[in-house]
Parts: C-alpha cells; structure tokens; sequence
C-alpha cells in the first residue's frame, strides 16, 4: 500500500540518486524539497493525488512533483525513480547510507575508483586508492573506517521508531482475527529499547490456526521461517530492510505468565527464577508453581499455579510489586522501592523546535497550533543559529527579526506560549555561536553539539561543561550528538556533565527522535543521580515530529525519570520561574 512515508522516502532518495549521477542541482534540490513540503504539509497529499492544483497549492511542490504523487499513488511508485534505481547500483545506496559520505563523495569513488559496494570501499581503504580522491586526508578515510565498522556491528539491529508502529499495526489486525483474546507485543520493543532484534508477539485464542494463517498472510510478509499453528516466525518488510517477527500462542489463563517470560530481559527472568526458588517455588512461562523436585514440568502433570493469569499477582506472589517493562533488565530493579515513572500524558510542554526559518517544515503559527493540539502550555521556537550552514542556520540579523516575529506570533495565538528561542551550536572548544547580549533576548537556549563529534572524550567533556556553565543557557541539546547504530558520537563523561548541570541548573536533554535517544537510558540514569534535571524535546521539524515524545518518554523511564525531574512536566509558571532565573 503507498504510504506518506514511503513516498516521501522515495523522494528523498531521488534526491541522493539524481546527485549521484550528476544530474543538475536545481532538479535535486526540487525533490529534497517536495520531500520536506510533503512532510510538513497540512493535507494528506496521497488523498488529493488526483487533484494536482490542490498539490501544487503545496510551497514545495510544482507541476512535475505532482505528477509524481498521483503515479506513486497510482502504482506505489513512479518511472523516473525507477530508471534511476536501475541505473545506480544498489550497494552504492548502502555506501551513501554511511556517515559523512554524502552523494558528492560517493560520486566521486564510483566514477574514479569504480566502487560499488560497502566491499568495495574497504578495499580500497585498505590498499591506500582511497587518498587518490580530492580531500581525502588521512583523518577522513579514519573517520570513515570507523563509521562503515560501527554500522556493520549495530545493522543487525532495528531502531525502536521503525519496529514499534509495525508492531503496533500487526496488533491491531490480529486483534480483529476470530476467536483472539488477548494480544500484545513483548521483548525489547516492550521494554523500551533503542533498537530491537525481532519483534516477539504473543496470542490466546480459541483458533489458532486462523491467527497463525492471517500472520503469515499479513501485508509485508516476505518469508516465511517457520509456519505452525502455535508458533510462527516471518521476516518482513520495513523500509528498505527486513525484521524478524514471532508469532506465538499462548494459554489464555497463563497469559500473565507468558507476557513476563517474552518480555524479559533474560537476565531479569533468571533473577526473578532465583528468586522464586529461595521461597520453595519454581517459574516458568506457564505460571507460578510449588517447587517439587519432579522432572516433568508442572504444567504438564496439573500441578496447579500459585500464580498465572496477571504478570501483577505473579511478582506480588513473589513479594515484589508489578515491574515496568523498561526497567527489567536486571539493574537492581528487584531491590526496594521502584521510582514512580513518568508518564507519556506529564508531558506539557516542548521546548526544542524549528520553523521554516531553518531546516523546519512549518512556520511558527503552524508549530504552535500543533503543540495546542497536544495539550501543550509552551512552546519554544529554537532555529539553528549562524554556522549551522547545512540547516540554513540564522545570522544575528536574521534571529533579531525571528524574534519579533515570534513576540508578534505570541501575541496573536491564544492559549499558548511561544518562546523566542534558538537551538545554539557549541563550537568545538565549548563557546556558544551568539554573542551574549543576543542570548539575552532570547526567553530560552538550547545549546548543542553539531560538529566536532569524533573528538576525544576530554574534550568533549570540557566543552560540555564550559557550555553548562554559561549562565545564559537552559537546556543542552543531544549532548552527545550519536545517531543510534550509526555514528558514535561525543563520549564525554556523563557523571561530570551531570554534575555540572545539577550545580548550574541546566537541563540535559533526552532528544526524543529515535535515530538520537541521547542522552541515553544510562546516562539518564547518572544525570538523576547527581540531581540534574532532564528535558524531553521532540527536536520538532514536521507536525509528525510531535509523536516522537514516546521514545523520548520510554528513554527516561529505562533510566528512571520521575516527572518532577522531566521539566518539560512543569507547569507555565515553574518554567517560567526556571527559564527566568538565567536572565
Ligand atoms: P531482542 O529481540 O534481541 O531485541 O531482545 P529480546 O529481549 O526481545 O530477546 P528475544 O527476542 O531473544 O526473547 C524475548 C524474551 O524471551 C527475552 O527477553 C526473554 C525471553 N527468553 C528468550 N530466551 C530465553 C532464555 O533462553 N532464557 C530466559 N530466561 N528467557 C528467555
Ligand atoms: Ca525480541
Ligand atoms: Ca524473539
Ligand atoms: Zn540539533
């Protein structure tokens, strides 16, 4: 079925390709941006695929786009990009896909040195051709031997934001099968992690055989592992990879048991085992029973549970109250009282935004009427600012003319706060790309790294620290700047930032987005631990952007967070009180 996504994937893919092949810049730059427009579109372009004045209305999108949606929408793709698949070898996509090589680069190696694939490439990195091409200095080919090696270790690995809606969808359809209960994803993906392995999804119903058959027929189904009426397992389409999913039936009365044993972690489950046999009880994926010494299982000689249906009564049976699936991963989570989490609907404000003024897809009325939407108090406009050049980051002259219009778009949208903010670049040695006296007009700064992210942990370290010390800035943005199974980014050490930002009052963010997670659920768990405070920011450059918060708010919970901690959970007027103390 075409999808919003795929279609906007594929434009931005035309994008790479068309550079690739040396098509001229005014045509890649008219599909980068229809990709941007349709992203940030009000109306739901495949709907009015047949109406191109409709699409057209659309900034972004001219005669020849709009052509392109209606034949997307029409065959679930379009010629010109299927040409331009055919004509570009497929191992160069994944060679593009690699960091820091943008399609410029990769032109280049394909046309001098006839590189083709990933393969290619560490060959001749390692027989030295490489450095023949123009600005290919050592430090480079370095860089990109490290991020081709930290894409193959993590590339088995699904982000949580492309398994989670798969699951999620196949959910919802097997939950319309005859004769289904009860059904739910478990695993990793329940527990919150930033990437997942396969996705695991565990049944009770009175007909098996048709859940089974619907999961192996199910739209995306690529192939087929293993087919059996209790058990089976697929590999489907997503995006342009596959991801294994289990199928699995369990017993309706043991579901309880069931969803505790898939959902894991391994390790928490030996520790709840132990557990259980110190009280004379044995656990397994059928319930709680007296333990007994028989070598059959319980299960199977009718020896009755002492506990099955609820994962609740089990570890109360055990003397615990109920885990949340984020924190069993065996990190203490079994010893005393488990923080109250916070929660998706604590969420009130976003603070980390941008407009069409940078690389944004919506003006600032647009942003605020969606965080409106949300249930929001506040919401702050924060553009790139100057040397981000790729983002189209603001000069001083343009932010100062941002502002007003943010004061003007405050004045006119009832309801909310729109903040006057800017998303700052912290240079390599740790200054900010403003000068003071323009930081002070603004009612919020996110500082952050964008650049400089290979270097060595001490001083990254120095640099985060002499940006938290800045009395001008709130909040400092993906601190790591990582891009989860792609590049490494910063590794400073979390526990001085932490430090740091409880003394200075700075927030550290988790970027909600989930290629960045960062900080990371460990480092959340440091940062609370010396008193710092977290922010939960979407990093907002589409309307679609918003539904991100769920990755960040999982984030958290793995490391602990409590509302209170979260400042994006704080009423108007304790941020206001907050943001006011730093001016
Ligand atoms: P993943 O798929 O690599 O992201 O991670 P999980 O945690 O989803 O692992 P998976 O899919 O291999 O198994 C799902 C859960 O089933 C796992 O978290 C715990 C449980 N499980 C699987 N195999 C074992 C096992 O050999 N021993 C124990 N205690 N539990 C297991
Ligand atoms: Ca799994
Ligand atoms: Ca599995
Ligand atoms: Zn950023």
């Amino acid at each position: 079925m075409p999808s919003k996504s795929e279609l906007i994937e594929k434009l931005e893919q035309m994008a790479s390709m068309l550079e690739l092949t040396g098509a001229n810049r005014f045509k890649v730059n008219a599909y980068a941006k229809a990709a941007r427009a349709i992203k940030g579109a009000s109306i739901d372009v495949l709907e009015h695929a047949g109406d191109p004045k409709k699409l057209e209305e659309i900034d972004g999108v001219g005669k020849s786009i709009a052509e392109k949606i209606a034949e997307y929408a029409h065959s679930g793709t379009f010629d010109e990009f299927e040409e331009l698949r055919a004509e570009v070898p497929d191992g160069l996509i994944r060679v593009m896909s690699i960091p820091g090589l943008g399609p410029k680069t990769v032109r280049l190696m394909w046309t001098d040195l006839k590189i083709e694939t990933v393969d290619d490439l560490k060959k001749a990195i390692d027989d030295g051709s490489l450095e023949d091409l123009p600005r290919m200095g050592k430090k480079t080919i370095a860089n990109i031997k490290d991020a081709i090696e930290f894409s193959e270790k993590s590339g088995e690995r699904t982000p949580i934001g492309r398994a989670m809606p798969l699951a999620e969808e196949l959910v919802e359809d097997l939950r319309e099968v005859k004769g289904v209960k009860q059904i739910a994803y478990a695993g990793s993906l329940r527990r919150g992690a930033e990437t997942i392995g396969d996705i695991d999804i565990l049944i009770s119903t009175s007909d098996s055989k048709a859940a089974h058959e619907a999961f192996a027929g199910h739209e995306g189904v690529e192939k087929i592992l293993v087919s059996g009426e209790t058990k089976s397992s697929v590999r489907m389409k997503l995006g342009r990879r596959q991801i294994q999913v289990d199928l699995r039936t369990v017993d309706h009365n043991a579901f309880g048991a069931a969803l505790m044993y898939f959902t894991g972690s391994k390790e928490h489950n030996v520790r709840l085992r132990e557990r259980a046999l110190k009280k004379g009880l044995t656990l397994n994926e059928y319930g709680l029973f007296p333990e007994d010494d028989e070598d059959t299982p319980p299960q199977q000689r009718g020896v009755k549970p002492v506990a099955c249906d609820t994962e609740e009564k089990i570890y109360n049976a055990l003397d615990l109250q109920w885990v949340p699936p984020e924190l069993r991963e065996d990190r203490g989570e079994l010893k005393g009282e488990l923080p109250d989490l916070i929660e998706l609907d604590d969420i009130r404000a976003e603070l980390h935004a941008h407009t069409t003024a940078s690389d944004g897809a919506m003006s600032i009325r647009e942003l605020a009427e969606h965080a409106k939407h949300r249930g929001f108090h506040t919401i702050a406009v924060t553009d790139h600012s100057k040397s981000s050049v790729i983002a189209n980051g603001l000069d001083e002259k343009r932010l100062r003319k941002h502002i007003e219009a943010v004061r003007a778009a405050n004045e006119e949208v009832k309801g909310i706060t729109i903040l006057a903010g800017s998303e700052v670049d912290i240079l390599a040695d740790g200054t900010l790309d403003y000068d003071d006296e323009l930081l002070a007009e603004l009612d919020i700064v996110v500082a952050s790294p964008h650049t400089g992210l290979s270097q060595d942990p001490k001083k990254a370290t120095s640099r985060l620290i002499k940006a938290i010390e800045h009395p001008l800035v709130h909040i400092i943005g993906h601190p790591t700047g990582r891009i989860v199974g792609k590049r490494e980014g910063l590794s400073p050490d979390i526990g001085a930032i932490a430090e740091a930002a409880a003394e200075h009052s700075v927030a550290l963010e988790i970027n909600a987005n989930w290629r960045r997670l960062d900080l990371r659920d460990l480092h959340v768990a440091i940062a609370l631990e010396a008193g710092a405070s977290i922010a939960i920011d979407c990093d907002v450059h589409a309307a679609s952007d918003y539904d991100q918060v769920r990755y960040g708010v999982l984030t958290g919970r793995r490391g602990g967070l409590t509302a209170p901690s979260c400042v994006n959970t704080w009423t108007a007027a304790k941020l206001q009180k907050w943001l006011k103390s730093k001016r």
